[in-house]
């Protein structure tokens, strides 16, 4: 009997489906995404992409119409899952705030006692207040939920921040953070053991390219003298490679630095002497 194909559920169209698409294809694992499309069959890996609603992938992982997924942790969470999250994807960040008029009268959490907050994260909310021991009036809503206290319908809100700007142009200020977000990978429990090496084989491969993607590879040439304080700053997976140059005296290093410091690393390399430096994307990395 031939193998079954791993089912993995990525939001159909919204602010993760992009990334998703990119890392799957960063993961060279090539299918048609065409519109519309309702799945799709992978033609160099066994996998079988559904496009559905973020909303709906919890869900569809828990009862075994997917094995896998990748959704928001906020979605997870909201809806109570017990899924094991096997990797963090490190886009679609946010955090689940509580926000008020700019302006307001609002010091403490207490401040929102016998207030109306209207969110369309019911659950979440309703367990931070109870934990803050905090009694409220939550009023569910569909979406923008940003409008509700300019139209009269809540004196608060509790949704998704990401940059900011949706809070500041309705004249909304954060005023406490429920929770942070980022796109993860999800597994159902039971898998079966074929369908397991398939998953092991997709979620080795995002964590390489998760891997490459926080870090960058750097080459540059140095004089020899300079070579030990160059190798403190640069001291890679296991030691940096250093290769003499034909130019007597001189040596080329090649290392992996941090993506996040990159530029400060940078500069501190070429006060300590060092020239013609390259700073190189990598697609994967496994250490
Ligand atoms: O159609 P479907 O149900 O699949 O999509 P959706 O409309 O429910 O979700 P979508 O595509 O908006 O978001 C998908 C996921 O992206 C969310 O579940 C989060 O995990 C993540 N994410 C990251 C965000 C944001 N950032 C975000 N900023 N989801 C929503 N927002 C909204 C927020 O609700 C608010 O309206 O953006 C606005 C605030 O953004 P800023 O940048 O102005 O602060
Ligand atoms: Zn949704």
């Amino acid at each position: 009997m031939s193998k079954r194909n791993l089912k993995i559920a990525i939001q159909k169209s919204g602010r993760l489906s992009e990334s998703t698409i990119h890392l799957l294809r960063k993961c060279d694992i090539g299918f048609d995404n065409g519109h519309g499309k309702l799945k799709s069959l992978a033609f160099n890996f066994p996998l079988e992409i559904l496009f559905l609603r973020d909303d709906d992938i919890p869900q569809y992982v828990a009862d075994g119409v997917a094995d896998c997924g990748i959704v928001g942790e906020n979605v997870l969470a909201e809806a109570g899952s017990t899924l094991n999250i096997v990797e963090r994807l490190g886009y679609g960040r946010c955090r689940l705030s509580i926000a008020v008029p700019r302006g307001s009268s609002y010091r403490e959490i207490g401040d929102l006692n016998d207030k109306r907050i209207a969110t369309s994260y019911p659950f979440l909310l309703e367990r931070f207040l109870n934990e803050k021991k905090v009694r409220a009036e939550i009023h569910t809503i569909g979406g923008s939920v940003e409008i509700a206290p300019g139209v009269g319908l809540s004196d608060a809100i509790c949704d998704l921040v990401s940059s900011g700007s949706t809070l500041f142009t309705n004249g909304l200020e954060e005023v406490e953070t429920i929770m942070n977000s980022e796109a993860v990978l999800v597994v159902r429990p039971d898998l079966s053991a074929d369908l397991t090496e398939t998953f092991e084989s997709l979620s080795f491969r995002m964590k390489a390219v998760n891997e490459a993607r926080r870090n960058k590879y750097i080459l540059l040439n140095a004089p020899n003298d300079s070579l030990e304080e160059i190798e403190r700053l640069i001291p890679g997976m296991k030691s940096p490679t250093v290769l003499p140059l034909a130019e007597k005296g001189w040596s080329s290093i090649h290392s992996v630095i941090a993506s996040e410091d990159h530029w400060l690393v940078v500069e501190k390399l070429k006060s300590a002497g060092a020239e013609g430096i390259l700073v190189i994307s990598i697609d994967q990395m496994i250490r």
